[in-house]
């Protein structure tokens, strides 16, 4: 059977949505994070992605979700995070469907449902609920409406959140559909800010109120973009709690332009909004397009600019965990880990090894690195980019629950009652810019320590990130954990001598990125100097042995 038996409409509403021409031969490829490309060539892949979600919710029996969002990109480009029952993202074993639906040429979209339909063994009959929101980007509007479209001609029923940050989607999903995890009203948005205001609170109980209130602000850079919204509200549920001041907003600039997570971890630049003279000592943070990284930032006295990057933040939390573990005895009864990718600061490792955290590595993508970090039994995963967060496993929660009402000692509830609020407090879907932003305040409240003192626990090594564009990124090839490039051969060989020369210490690699039509270049050395002629050097080369286009890369 087909489902144009129970859709003849699909025969009329395909050809509407028919891939724009504009796209070409070009095949669209289910990235790092979903599909991303510029907003004018996605509309086809929007609706079909409609389509798609309603398919795997009827698969599941369960709610799923669609983001639309091209986070750090720039404002013109657009995108699709599909979010997954478990308030994941999308089972990769889905991804082919995804590319197949998106690049069907018309006349074969039924075709590929039914392969998906037959495959999967979906009863077409059963109910399919799907949620979706979007980020702030002009194209959003139009494109989460095409989805719902699309998600309605197959039966679908769709609740359009609007405008909610990414992790927030997850965060309903994950709510809704798994009732045991929902201990407060919190699958809803309102729910969601009292979820992490309650938590804060509990985090910070030990701490003299007065002394919270007196508390210097948190500035935080939206990047132009939907956290702003979102984060305005929370902050009037923290109250006196946690001063947060609010800048780069939807309405005072370009999305992600010369601000953002991105833009300050890539770029190594203070975000615009934010000046030498005006913001020295002020403890800062920069969020991403939909707010699902976070990465902290100041300038000291002397008006020099330092970046506190995913890497360290996931620091931060482990000494948190090992710590509570500790206290409880249970650091040889329950795992503890951080998975980090190839662009985690050598210093970072370091760090962690010298403190007796245990160290994996992924992939780069928050897919990847979820994953691995299910090898523990809480586990910490950060991108350096900012992405990231704590998955604690269900039989650690019920564990530690039940704890609860045998310690007498005073130091041990304490610890207890912290990892449980932490608990509460990060997002245990997805990684979330917000709410791992209240967790580095939480600890900073609780260590008594400014920026500084927090930056302090180890100094990264010098690094430099640049990008390059090239005719075909595909022809760029690497090995599973992306430090080493594996073809061309020519760039593999050139990669390999320049970092020989580099000196000691020195590491390079480039890997194709999966949000954007750009090849990566990461390097780092003993000095600064070092790592900027290192990138530099390993730029052109991928220039010239990748099929660069345009100049090749200069200073
Ligand atoms: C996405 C992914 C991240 C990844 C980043 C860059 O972030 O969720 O895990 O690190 O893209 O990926 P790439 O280097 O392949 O372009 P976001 O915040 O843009 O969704």
């Amino acid at each position: 059977a087909s489902i144009l038996e129970k859709v003849p409409r699909l025969m009329d509403e395909l050809p509407k949505h028919s891939k724009p021409a504009a796209l070409g031969d070009k095949v669209l490829s289910y990235g790092t994070a979903g599909f991303r490309d510029n907003a004018d060539i996605l509309g086809s892949t929007f609706h079909r992605m409609g389509m798609l979600a309603v398919l795997r919710s009827k698969k599941e029996h369960k709610i799923t979700g669609l983001m639309v969002t091209a986070s750090h990109n720039a404002a013109p480009d657009n995108g699709v995070k599909l979010v997954d029952a478990d308030g994941g993202m999308l089972a990769q074993s889905w991804e082919k469907y995804a590319m197949q639906l998106a690049n069907a040429n018309t006349e074969k979209v039924v075709e590929v449902l039914d392969t998906i339909i037959r495959t999967e063994k979906i009863d077409v009959d059963q109910t399919g609920n799907i949620f979706i929101a979007r980020d702030t980007r002009v194209s959003s509007e139009h494109l989460s409406e095409l989805a719902r479209e699309g998600a309605l001609l197959l039966g679908g029923n769709v609740l359009d959140f609007g405008l909610q940050t990414t992790p927030q989607l997850h965060h309903f999903i994950r709510m809704w559909n798994h009732e045991q995890y929902n201990k407060g009203d919190w699958a809803s948005e309102a729910g969601y800010y009292n979820m992490l205001v309650d938590a804060f609170k509990q985090l910070t109980s030990g701490v003299d109120q007065k002394k919270l209130e007196m508390r210097t602000p948190l500035y935080v850079d939206c990047a132009h973009g939907v956290g702003a919204i979102q984060l305005a509200k929370l902050a009037k549920d923290l109250g006196d709690m946690l001063h947060i001041e609010i800048r780069n907003t939807p309405e005072d600039g370009e999305l992600n332009f010369e601000c953002g997570a991105e833009h300050a971890q890539k770029a190594r630049k203070h975000p615009a909004g934010f000046s030498r003279d005006a913001d020295r000592g002020k403890r800062a943070c920069s969020l991403d397009g939909d707010a699902d990284r976070v990465v902290f930032h100041y300038f000291d006295v002397q008006g020099e600019w330092h970046l506190l990057d995913g890497d360290k933040i996931a620091c931060l939390f482990a000494g948190f965990f090992a710590e509570k573990l500790k206290t409880l005895e249970l650091a040889s009864e329950i795992s503890l880990g951080v998975v980090q990718t190839a662009y985690a600061n050598g210093a970072a490792y370091n760090y962690l090894k010298a403190n007796n955290v245990q160290v994996a590595m992924a992939k780069t993508g928050v897919k990847y690195c979820h994953h691995k970090a299910l090898d523990y039994d809480i586990g910490i995963y950060f991108e350096a980019n900012g992405h990231g967060t704590v998955m604690m496993k269900d039989h650690v929660v019920d564990r530690l629950h039940k704890m609860e009402s045998t310690l007498t000692d005073e130091k041990k509830k304490y610890a207890l009652a912290n990892i449980t609020a932490a608990h509460q407090l990060i997002n245990q879907a997805v990684g979330d810019a917000l709410s791992d932003a209240l967790f580095v305040e939480a600890l900073l409240i609780q260590h008594d320590w400014s920026i500084a003192q927090w930056d302090a626990i180890y100094q990264d090594l010098p690094s430099r990130q640049t990008k390059v564009k090239i005719a075909d990124r595909t022809v760029v090839k690497t090995t599973e954990d992306e430090t080493a490039a594996t073809a061309p051969e020519a760039l593999k060989a050139a990669v390999e001598s320049l970092v020989a020369s580099a000196g000691p210490n020195a590491r390079a690699f480039v890997r194709p990125s999966g949000t954007e039509d750009a090849v990566r270049v990461y390097a780092e050395a003993e000095t600064q100097e070092g790592a900027d002629a290192l990138a530099l050097a390993v730029a052109k080369a991928v220039h010239e042995h990748a099929g660069g286009i345009g100049d090749a890369p200069s200073a």
